[in-house]
């Protein structure tokens, strides 16, 4: 039996949604994040020594990082769905799998550090410096890398409507991620993309996975704030 480890508003959302679009039967178990810390419960740590999520576990096997969860899923149960076959396809596919992890998130997680620094509690008089600071690192670093990734997907989407091919695939699930950061922070300024996402977000499987998964913010924002 497949059991997911769902923190709330994370991205093991896009492993519930993955699992809808297979139709594969699947146990939840949901984490709670620190109201102030915004991090994972100790307990995760129990599934896996880094304690985050999203992390599966099949029968014995534990399964962590979004990309290779999906990959093992698609590839393990997904009787040839969301996956292409065509090796050239196959490439792109794979491609897309890394990616979202390795270089499309990158900009985002530094633009929420650099939120943190700006909010945090702190002398008055340093506020100003901390403020410049981030403000500079915005502009001349994290507003120049998103939109440079976020060019380089919109040109690429704009082909079939897809990542890969012509078709909806397990890239597409990953993808949406950085997409859905994008969209709510106020960078996606992309037709295609945006369409790509609104497609997604329409999928019965999507819509499923939230109402089973609870409601979903990419970028929560701590209560402490
Ligand atoms: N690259 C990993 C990232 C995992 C990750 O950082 N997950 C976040 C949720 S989106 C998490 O567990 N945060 C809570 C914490 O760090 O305590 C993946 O794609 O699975």
């Amino acid at each position: 039996m497949i059991t997911v480890h769902h923190l709330e508003n994370s991205r093991s959302q896009r492993i519930l949604w993955l699992l809808e679009e297979l139709n594969l039967p699947y146990e939840l178990k949901t984490y709670l994040r620190d109201k102030e810390t915004l991090l994972a419960p100790e307990s995760l740590k129990a599934v896996h020594p880094l304690g985050k999520s999203p992390v599966i576990t099949d029968d014995s096997l534990v399964i962590a990082e979004s990309g290779m969860i999906i990959d093992y899923l698609v590839t393990k149960y997904g009787k040839g769905k969301l996956k292409p076959t065509r090796e050239d396809e196959l490439l792109r596919y794979q491609y897309w799998l890394h990616y979202a992890e390795g270089s499309a998130i990158t900009p985002f997680l530094i633009g929420l550090v650099f939120q943190k620094i700006e909010t945090a509690p702190m002398p008055f008089f340093v506020k100003p410096i901390a403020k410049k600071i981030a403000e500079t690192v915005r502009k001349t670093w994290i507003n120049k890398q998103i939109k440079l990734h976020l060019d380089y997907m919109e040109n690429e989407v704009a082909q079939t409507g897809w990542f890969v091919g012509n078709d909806f695939s397990a890239a597409d699930v990953m993808l949406s991620y950085p997409l859905e950061a994008a969209s709510e922070t106020g960078s996606l300024k992309h037709p295609h993309l945006e369409n790509f996402l609104n497609k997604v977000k329409q999928r019965p499987a999507y819509l499923k996975a939230l109402k089973r998964g609870g409601p979903f913010q990419v970028m929560p924002v701590s209560s402490a704030e």
